[in-house]
């Protein structure tokens, strides 16, 4: 039994020896020290051995099992090294290469305008509110005197989900929505930022998509000079203290009466260019004062209550800005056309 546990451990740690790698090693230990190998054995048959010669046995039997399993490990050890030392040699690393740039984003130009409108409003006392771009027939046209057969429809058609849902055609939903949860309670006084949609064919000029900012302030004794009175604040605000606006009669279903603003030219100051078509105004937004329909059906008594809104598109007010000469550039994620307004 001795002898036999002798050239075991003489063959094992041989095959040790022998192993080329880390695979052979487990292939060895498996072979004499797992649960079906000869030492295992062994001292699974230590009962059938005389009792004065087990303690013998079992002492040897666990040495030539340490022994091997000291030669497994210290084979083990020398192979990872070496596999290590290998990798290291062939996986150099050249610290002095320059790193892979981080790439930072920004808000969208169009973002931009619109957080910088919003804290003008703030500051005269609008609140910003948002609402779903998915909305219901109701509150896109009938809510703002649009009835089915209108022909301003025409002008607004857009994507229908059903008969009764579509994406919004302006944020003015968002305005009825508002009234309609304050039920003539209390004034409105609200600003409403937000992408829309229409039918159009896309050329330099028109989008299918495109941005509002709308405005809506209601209360008792809400004149047009309020309105004029605001809308001028924005305009120098915005534009720059030098510039002059200028009202003039227009139309829309909600308001009456309705007016469109225009603001004096930067770029001649009023004396006429190609930027204005020689007029010495820029058209930039709508408003109106608040149709009384409007009022009515959103709970607010029009013989109590009055009001004055605006609409205006950052699109477009971000082409004459920055004489973007294509409405489809903020659509189309060009980065080399975002990344100009980015700041540094
Ligand atoms: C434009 C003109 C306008 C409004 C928007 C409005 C909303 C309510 C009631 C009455 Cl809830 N009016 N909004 C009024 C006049 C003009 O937008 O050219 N936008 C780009």
């Amino acid at each position: 039994m001795k002898e036999k546990l002798t050239a075991l451990q003489n063959e094992a740690l041989e095959q040790v020896e022998q192993a080329q790698s880390l695979a052979d090693v487990e292939k060895v230990r498996v072979a004499y020290l797992g649960k079906k190998g000869p030492i295992t054995e062994v001292l699974r048959g230590m009962g059938k051995l005389a009792p004065e010669e087990r303690p013998v046995v079992g002492e040897l039997a666990n040495k030539v099992r340490e022994s091997i399993a000291d030669a497994i490990e210290t084979e083990k050890r020398i192979l990872e090294e070496a596999a290590l030392n290998e990798q290291l040699k062939t996986e150099t690393i050249d610290v002095t290469l320059p790193g892979r740039p981080v790439q930072v984003g920004g808000p969208h130009l169009l973002t931009q305008l619109i957080e910088e409108i919003e804290d003008l409003f703030i500051g005269m006392g609008f609140e910003v509110r948002e609402g779903p771009e998915v909305e219901t027939d109701y509150y896109n046209f009938e809510a703002l005197n649009i009835p089915k057969d209108h022909p301003a429809r025409d002008m607004q058609d857009s994507f229908y989900i059903t008969e009764e849902l579509l994406m919004r055609t302006h944020t003015s939903p968002v305005q009825a929505r508002t009234m309609g949860e304050y039920q003539g309670s209390k004034p409105v006084k609200m600003i409403c930022p937000g992408k829309v949609y229409r039918r159009d064919s896309d050329d330099a000029t028109h989008s299918h998509q495109f941005t509002q900012v709308e405005g809506l302030y209601v209360d008792k004794n809400v004149r047009m000079s309020d309105l004029k009175g605001v809308l001028n604040q924005f305009a120098k605000q915005f534009f720059g203290p030098e510039r002059e606006i200028r009202l003039r009669p227009s139309f829309f279903p909600f308001t009456e009466p309705s007016v469109e603003m225009d603001i004096s030219c930067k770029v001649c100051q009023g004396n006429g260019c190609s930027v204005c078509k020689q007029t010495g105004w820029i058209e930039i937004l709508g408003g109106g004062m608040v149709h009384p329909k409007v009022l009515e059906m959103a709970g607010y008594d029009p013989e109590v209550y009055s009001g004055f809104a605006f609409g205006m598109g950052p699109d477009r007010i971000a082409m004459l800005k920055y004489g973007v000469d294509d409405i489809r550039h903020f659509y189309t994620n060009d980065r080399r056309f975002l990344e100009q307004y980015h700041e540094a």
